[in-house]
């Protein structure tokens, strides 16, 4: 297993539009174990290949208070969806920002397992919203997308200084 890189906002490369996997294989169980290890690492509840610079549709999320209930989304689609609801999000390509969103209370997910079988889920609460947010990614979508434009010029101008300053020490 390996800890992998997470890709910063303004990065490009998180614009990428991910591709649906054709065959759920060894590669791909291999993927998704360094993608647990980076979030776990990372300390964050859901990670999108995109932001590991990878280019498939494949998600894992933990949201599960002991981080004991491990998820696989595997070339998600979203069935339905319900309400609206505004919730305080975080990401790990935008480190230290949060924001409020507004997005879908409740959403009916279909997708593939690690295994390449298909479930669907009924979400609510934070499993909800980290499904949208992380099929977002999957889509060259952020959080910030949905701020005003000051607030993400803001925020981009503060993660491009950081990162200036750590490419100096
Ligand atoms: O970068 C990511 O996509 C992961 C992201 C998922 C997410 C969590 C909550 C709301 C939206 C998206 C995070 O893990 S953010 C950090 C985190 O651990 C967290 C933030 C808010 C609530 C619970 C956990
Ligand atoms: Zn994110």
């Amino acid at each position: 297993m390996a800890i992998l890189n997470v890709l910063t906002f303004p990065d490009d490369r998180l614009r990428t539009q991910a591709k649906p996997v054709s065959q759920v294989d060894d590669s791909i169980r291999t993927l998704v174990a360094d993608m647990f290890e980076t979030m776990q690492a990372e300390k964050g509840v859901g990670l999108a290949a995109t932001q590991i610079n990878v280019h498939k549709q494949v998600i894992v999320m933990d949201v599960s208070d002991d981080q004991d209930t491990p998820l696989v989304f595997i070339n998600p689609k979203i069935d339905a969806q319900s309400g609206t609801k505004i919730n305080e999000e975080g990401c790990l390509s935008v480190p230290n920002n949060y924001a409020k969103v507004e997005r879908a209370e409740t959403v009916t997910v279909t997708a593939l397992d690690a295994q390449g079988e298909q479930f669907t889920v009924t979400a609510e609460g934070l499993l909800a919203v980290c499904i949208q947010h992380e099929m977002d990614h999957l889509q060259g979508k952020l959080f910030v997308d949905y701020l005003s434009p000051l607030k993400r010029q803001r925020i981009m101008k503060k993660l491009e200084k950081e990162a200036r300053l750590a490419a100096k020490a």
